[in-house]
């Protein structure tokens, strides 16, 4: 029986308030564009009539704004996992409009599959190619989609004739078995497949193929700047001190590295480093950088679970594909993201905090303990089992008003046992084999902005520098207060906060 085509409005049509829908991507790459749009649109309208319209919106990670934009501003949102980054959905999370709760990405395909997080209706994924078969070729980013194309009640693709069908090849679709029936994941280097090339479905749970041809929604980096490229400066420093000291071996081990701007630059500042060898990636997000590098022979191969590329660097990759199809996989993110995987190969780990504390927890996704920003993605899944993990971040904030550092996160993402190294444009604190108070050390002499240095110093004077962990616990937001209070960490009065 042949698929019918149908329109973006035929799809929203078919769903229905509360149902929970599963979309491919991971990024906004690989992320469908016009069904939520239409979506959006249909909620908009059953609220003029006074109709109740929400659904629950489970992605790979963040989307695109035709995504995770439109449907916050349609209202539609019933809850939201496991990562966003647009500033619409922020907005609704931080305002208690829609349910937010931030996973693991690992852990999100096997929480589907266990039935954590209840019956999935619809997947709705991207492909580049399907047939009668029920053989799907998806595009840019992997995510969840083998799993909810598995366990969805039915299935609508979006073809988007932007992606060639040759990206058939790129993609290594394996998926465990779940306990107590799973076994070891087969991968024992970066460039190891596990899987299929394709997603295999029961044809006849796909409703309809809507055509498109759209490109991936994925923004711009900004430019790198002299305190990204200190960073990067910094962490290529620590790493080839490490190989050598024979703590790395000398034929390097394989990056993994986070999302965003600061992640992005540290990337092209390692790449760029010729003290460092060339290397391969186990990692989650591939940006920009990745890219440039593969073609300057630096990045011998990487392995991701999505192509989060800018619109002239993608090109660059389909007018060359047979390159890339030699140097790229994508896989699922409970595979690129996989403890086991991570703890084999002996990943060097990078990403991006927000804050540290003197002690070396660090908060990556929540700005004063109580406003959402993007979300923990896969640094966890990475950080507690890398070989050595890093993060990485400005010394300050916002033009100096926020220290990076404080006595205390306001958040915990990571705890001081899976942080092993942070680095800032200030210098390197290693913090493996030390007490907290050395630890505490390292960071005030090597991380901390100099306009902070005296401020924590103070702190730590004032608790007792006797105890295990110099806490006063009236005064460890103290920062923070100061901030919200004063609008700038620098007028921190230690005394307001009783010592
Ligand atoms: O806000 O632009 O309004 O000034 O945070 O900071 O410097 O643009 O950095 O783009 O690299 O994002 C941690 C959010 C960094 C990101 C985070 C403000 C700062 C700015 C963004 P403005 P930059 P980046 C896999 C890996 C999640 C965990 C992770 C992230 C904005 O890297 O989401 O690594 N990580 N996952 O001014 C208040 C502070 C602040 C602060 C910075 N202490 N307090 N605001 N900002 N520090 C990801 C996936 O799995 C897909």
């Amino acid at each position: 029986m042949a698929i019918p085509f149908i329109t973006a409005e035929e799809a929203a049509s078919y769903i229905n308030n509360k149902d929970v829908v599963g979309f491919s991507g991971f990024t906004p790459a690989g992320s469908v564009k016009v069904t939520p749009l239409a979506i959006a649109e249909r909620a908009k309208r059953e609220h003029e009539k006074g109709n109740p319209f929400k659904i629950g919106v489970i992605t790979g990670a963040s989307t695109g704004d035709s995504l995770d934009g439109a449907l916050a501003r349609a209202d539609a949102v019933l809850f939201r996992t496991p990562y966003q980054s647009n500033k619409d959905l922020r907005e609704l999370i931080n305002t208690g409009r829609a349910e937010y709760f931030d996973s693991h990405l690992s852990s999100v395909g096997p929480s589907i599959r266990y039935g954590f997080l209840g019956k999935i209706n619809w997947a709705i994924v991207e492909a580049c190619d399907v047939n009668e078969n029920g053989e799907i070729v998806i595009t840019t980013g992997v995510g969840i989609s083998p799993t909810i194309c598995k366990v969805a009640d039915r299935i609508i693709i979006e073809l988007n004739h932007y992606h060639p069908k040759s990206l058939r090849g790129i993609h290594d679709i394996h998926v465990q078995l779940d306990p107590p029936y799973r076994r070891e994941i087969p991968i024992y280097k970066p460039s190891d497949r596990a899987g299929t090339e394709t997603i295999k479905v029961d044809p006849s749970k796909i409703v309809g193929i809507i055509e498109t041809n759209l490109p991936d929604e994925v923004k711009g980096f900004s430019k790198t700047d002299a305190v990204t490229d200190m960073i990067g400066q910094n962490v290529a420093d620590f790493l080839t001190r490490e190989i050598a000291k024979n703590r790395i071996p000398s034929s390097f081990l394989p990056i993994q590295s986070g999302v965003g701007n600061i992640a992005n630059a540290v990337l092209g500042a390692l790449g760029n480093n010729k003290a460092i060898p060339e290397f391969e990636m186990y990692t989650e997000v591939i940006q920009d950088s990745v890219i440039g590098l593969m073609q300057q022979g630096r990045i011998r191969f990487a392995s991701g679970c999505s192509l989060t590329v800018s619109k002239d660097v993608l090109k660059q990759v389909y007018d060359d594909l047979p390159f890339f199809h030699d140097r790229l996989i994508l896989r699922p993110q409970e595979i690129s993201n996989s403890p086991e995987v991570a703890r084999r190969l002996g990943i060097i780990s990078i990403n991006t905090a927000l804050e540290a504390d003197i002690f070396g927890n660090v908060n990556s996704s929540q700005v004063m303990g109580s406003r959402m920003m993007n979300g923990i993605g896969g640094s966890g899944d990475f950080t507690r089992n890398a070989y050595i993990s890093i993060f990485t971040c400005p010394s300050v904030a916002k033009g100096g008003k926020i220290s990076a550092f404080v006595p205390m996160v306001s958040h915990t993402d990571h705890s001081e046992h899976s942080v092993q190294v942070l680095i800032t444009e200030q210098g390197i604190a290693d913090l493996r084999a030390k007490s907290p108070k050395a630890k505490m050390e390292e960071i005030i002499n090597n991380c901390v902005h100099p306009d902070y240095k005296q401020i924590l110093r103070d702190y730590v004077n004032k608790t007792g520098v006797e105890s295990h962990t110099p806490t006063a616990l009236a005064a460890a937001f103290g920062m923070h207060l100061s901030y919200e209070r004063k609008g700038d960490m620098r007028e921190t009065d230690w005394q307001e906060y009783g010592i």
